[in-house]
């Protein structure tokens, strides 16, 4: 059973103090206006805004979690849809352990857009990276232009996990996010096996560990580092 730690933001590190297992880092990607923003506003602050304007740059929040007893912080980033306005595209993806890949259901160019986000996402990711493609808006089913069905065919020819969303309900929103870090658990801890190090901690099986990101934030951050005391317990 997976729990809530905490809610917090870049800003707010109250989380500090506490025991942190792993920390996942994620890209949110898909066209301008689908929503990455407001997903992530809702999933770390279980926040809406109807007039929210176009991301310029590059931002993250977090949110803590308890996944299969593990404390995980999930580090979520966010860029803008629109090319003009987003950062170095590689800097962006380095150490990224899952992407949320988002289309507007309303919108069907945002769909047929999606495959090159995926041809970003193998181009300038790790190729181990969990993908989640999201339906956004499911709210204005009225409108809806993207048969769920499509978007299934398409996740399951491409190999992605696959979920429809509405970031003004909150519909689908938790869980969508809760699975991908459940995924990226499932990954890091194969991989671990793998390297044939189960008994010892993941970090040194991880060929994302201690990536850092340069010239985005102004800062150095060290993403996706798993804590070294930690072990795989799957
Ligand atoms: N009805 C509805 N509107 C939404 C939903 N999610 C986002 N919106 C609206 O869609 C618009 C764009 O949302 P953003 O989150 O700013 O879109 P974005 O993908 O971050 O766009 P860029 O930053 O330009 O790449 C805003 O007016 C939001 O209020 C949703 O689930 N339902
Ligand atoms: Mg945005």
């Amino acid at each position: 059973m997976n729990q809530e730690m905490d809610t917090d933001s870049d800003q707010n590190h109250q989380e500090t103090a506490e025991r942190i297992d792993y920390v996942f880092k994620v890209v949110v990607i898909g066209d301008s206006a689908v929503g990455k923003t407001q997903i992530l506003s809702r999933f770390t602050k279980n926040e809406f805004c109807f007039d929210s304007k176009s991301t310029i740059g590059v931002e993250f929040q977090t949110r803590t979690v308890t996944i299969k007893g593990k404390v995980i912080k999930a580090q979520i980033w966010d860029t803008a849809g629109q090319e003009r306005y987003r950062a170095v595209t590689s800097a962006y993806y380095r150490g990224a352990l899952g992407a949320m890949l988002l289309y507007d259901i309303t919108k069907r160019p945002t769909f047929d857009h999606v495959v090159r986000w995926v041809d970003e996402l193998r181009a300038h990711a790790d190729n181990s990276i969990v993908i989640m493609l999201i339906g956004n808006k499911v709210d204005l089913v009225d409108l809806r232009a993207v048969p769920a069905e499509d978007a299934v065919e398409f996740a399951e020819d491409q190999g992605l996990f696959f979920s429809e969303t509405s970031a003004f309900s909150g519909d689908n929103v938790d869980s969508a996010f809760f699975r991908l870090l459940e995924e990226i658990y499932d990954t890091v801890c194969k991989k671990a096996l793998e390297c044939g190090n189960g008994n010892s901690n993941v970090a040194d099986a991880i060929t994302l560990k201690g990536s850092k990101i340069d010239g985005i934030s102004g800062t150095d951050l060290e993403i996706s580092e798993m804590k070294k005391s930690s072990a795989c317990s799957c």
